[in-house]
């Protein structure tokens, strides 16, 4: 993890912290994906009013309370159009959404299909616990066959695969992070953010209370004995990490607010058959991994090639919706009118 750089960083992870107390599990893994993105984000350096969180419902949601940002605490499931019409409005902004597995992948799935063929251009974050942990520890679409819940229940039903979803459907950024693992997190979190599209990051996020136990698919301990190393990044500020003439050859650089951040793969030379932009091997490397309950941790695949969607919605002279007046947003009084009378 790179640490805050001088002079150049106006802000450090406590710049993000608010006085509110969402009240989290003491060990819950969405509170150490908070933790990441509050890093991530004073990493790349960006001020707390540039950002918005948009969620949905669950323990999840709570993360909104949790970072100073703008941020909008949608309904159950329906963080994805609330951040589609936030983010097509101002795409200036950096958008984050944060959805449980319950969220994303019961009653906010189709929604979450119509966002990841967008390519807009905002970081979706998974938290994936396979419960709903706000709702005391049911069976979620994510729960694994033969992972009991804390209260006994098995799902005989496989699992929503989420990563192999957000693949077919168009993600052009898709990792999978752990909450325990802060450091790939952080990295992957500001990947996500710089990346010129639509990123989809599913984190494996114990649920404390309700699914860390002996016999759960989804417990810390789970995670840590069937992870494998995937594709790792680590997000370079070029000016400050390598202020002469480096040797580093960076995959892929974007721009931030005038600074360059280069992203770099620290282990591709240890997979040689392995390549990020080839979305066919990227699926079947995953379908086998997902089929032997393995853990892939790292970046599955990323597309820079694919325009973003503001790209092809506004034109060069287009204003963004925010910047409007309010009166250009709506038709005048008379306007209005006109319309109504049709309907009398
Ligand atoms: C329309 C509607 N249906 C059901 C609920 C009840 N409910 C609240 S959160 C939740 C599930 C949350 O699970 P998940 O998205 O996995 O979040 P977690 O708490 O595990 O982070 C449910 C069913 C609700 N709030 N609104
Ligand atoms: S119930 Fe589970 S998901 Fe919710 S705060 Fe507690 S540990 Fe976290
Ligand atoms: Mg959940």
């Amino acid at each position: 993890m790179s640490e805050n750089r001088g002079s150049k960083n106006k802000y450090s992870p406590v710049d993000y912290e608010t006085n509110s107390s969402a009240n989290l599990c003491p060990g819950c893994g969405h509170a150490l994906i908070t933790r990441a993105l509050r890093q991530a984000v004073s990493e790349l350096n960006l001020p707390p009013e540039k950002l918005n969180v948009v969620a949905g419902i669950g323990c999840s949601g709570k993360t909104v309370a949790e970072i100073k940002a703008n941020g909008i605490h949608t309904l159950h499931g329906c963080a994805a159009p609330v951040a589609m019409g936030s983010q097509v409005a101002n795409p200036d902004q950096e958008h984050i959404l944060i959805s449980g597995d319950g969220d994303s992948w019961a009653i906010g799935s189709g929604k979450m299909i119509a966002l990841l063929r967008t390519n807009l251009d905002l970081l979706y974050i998974c938290e994936n616990n396979g419960t709903y942990g706000l709702t005391r520890g049911q069976l979620s679409p994510t729960t694994k066959i033969d992972s009991p819940t804390r209260w006994g229940m098995v799902s005989d039903i496989p699992p929503v695969d989420g990563i192999g979803i957000a693949m077919v459907t168009g993600a052009t950024y898709v990792a999978r992070g752990f909450s325990a693992r802060q450091e790939l997190l952080v990295e992957q979190i500001k990947g996500g953010i710089l990346h010129d599209g639509l990123a989809y990051l599913e984190v494996f996020s114990p649920c404390r209370t309700f699914n860390d136990h002996e016999g759960s698919h989804h417990s810390y301990k789970y995670c840590q004995r069937h992870a494998a190393d995937f594709p790792k990044i680590s997000v370079n500020d070029i000016e400050a990490d390598y202020p002469s003439d480096s040797e580093l050859e960076h995959e892929f650089t974007y721009e931030e607010d005038g600074r360059q951040f280069g992203l770099e793969f620290d282990n591709l030379d240890e997979m040689p058959e392995y390549d990020p932009t080839d979305l066919n091997l990227a699926l079947k490397t995953w379908e086998d991994y997902w089929t032997e309950q393995i853990i892939p941790l790292g970046l599955l695949y990323i597309d820079e090639s694919q325009k973003a969607h503001h790209e092809r919605f506004y034109s060069e002279e287009d204003d963004y919706i925010a910047t409007l007046e309010p009166e250009e947003t709506r038709p005048s009084r008379e306007d209005f009118s006109i319309i109504l009378d049709q309907f009398r």
